[in-house]
């Protein structure tokens, strides 16, 4: 009999759909519109779950599961699954690490340059036909901010922030970061306090683990920030005091905004459709075929590891 996996986000391979389909009896929980009534008629069965980053997984769905012995996060972050429950319960937890580093730093530096050069905004001055109205072409829209050269600070030198780091480095940025410590390993300037690294910084790039840092980008960070600098949010919302950042970004207490990720995802605070200086992506950090592919495959991966009783790939707790 065909292990039984509950899905709680999409696939969207439909390479990896079917290898799913044919390995396992998959239960796709995301589809369903009473959630707890199909968790009583499968619950007992369920053996493996398959959930995104964002999505992760409950105690109180866990709870419902009594045979679960993997969670195969198809994502990086592990912040929205209750790991000190799954390591009581000896429930192995993988997630896709190192598979959407390149992906999640290039959006970085989209976000930076779309940002500082209002793309956004002069692509919509394009295509409302603005343009051959105006007499001299550029003046509706404010002159931009150069990139080169900025000074970027980032927030969690891991994966991600080193890739932004590598990145930015090659636009002749000079770098600084914090974390929990200084890293031996990198060349670039550790500045342990937030709010100084906000201040030595022209633009502030989000690459930190959410689970313990709920609202840590608030009001006074933002001032440090300044009215010439910019923040880009790559990993959570909830790193961000929202309503601060919105009350920033009106305020023009800094001066732009580029955002991948919202605290109650796919809701975003609506005062910001109206800015012109932020630019908004609906969470597609990893979002490209070759990405979510190897994503895929690692969760196939991690699953067949688990119901053979080996270590799964990109463990993360057992
Ligand atoms: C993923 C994410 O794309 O990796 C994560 O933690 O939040 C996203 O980048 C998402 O998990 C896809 O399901």
């Amino acid at each position: 009999m065909k292990p039984e996996i509950l899905q709680l986000s999409p696939i969207l391979i439909a390479s990896v759909r079917d290898q799913l389909a044919e390995i396992y009896t998959v239960r796709r929980y995301y589809e369903q519109t009473d959630k707890a009534a199909y968790l009583r008629e499968h619950g007992a069965a369920i053996r493996g779950v398959v959930t995104g980053g964002h999505t992760g997984i409950t105690r109180e769905v866990m709870e419902q599961l009594p045979r679960l012995e993997v969670v195969a996060v198809n994502g990086v972050g592990t912040d929205a699954v209750d790991l000190a429950y799954t390591r009581d319960r000896g429930i192995q937890v993988s997630a896709t690490i190192g598979a959407l580093t390149e992906d999640v730093a290039d959006l970085a530096l989209g976000l930076l340059l779309a940002t500082c050069r209002g793309l956004c905004t002069a692509d919509r001055f394009v295509r409302a036909g603005l343009w051959p109205q105006s007499r001299t072409p550029l003046a509706p829209i404010p002159l931009a901010r150069q990139f080169s050269g900025m000074r970027v600070g980032i927030v969690g030198m891991g994966r991600v922030g080193r890739a932004v780091a590598v990145r930015a480095a090659a636009f002749g940025c000079p770098i600084s970061y914090t974390d929990l410590h200084a890293m031996g390993d990198v060349p670039y300037t550790f500045i342990s306090d937030l709010v100084e690294l906000a201040r030595q910084s022209d633009a502030l790039v989000l690459a930190a683990a959410a689970d313990k840092a709920e609202g840590l980008i608030d009001a006074k960070v933002l001032d440090a920030l300044g009215a010439e600098g910019y923040l880009i949010n790559v990993a959570r919302g909830r790193l961000v005091n929202e309503a601060d950042l919105v009350a920033a970004l009106r305020q023009g207490l800094i001066a732009g905004a580029g955002l991948d990720v919202f605290v109650d995802e796919p809701n975003v605070p609506p005062a910001l459709y109206a800015l012109d200086n932020v630019v908004l992506q609906p969470h597609r950090a990893s979002a490209t075929e070759q990405t979510r592919t190897r994503m895929g495959e690692m969760v196939l991966a991690s699953l067949a590891a688990a119901f053979a009783g080996q270590k799964v790939v990109g463990l993360v707790t057992a």
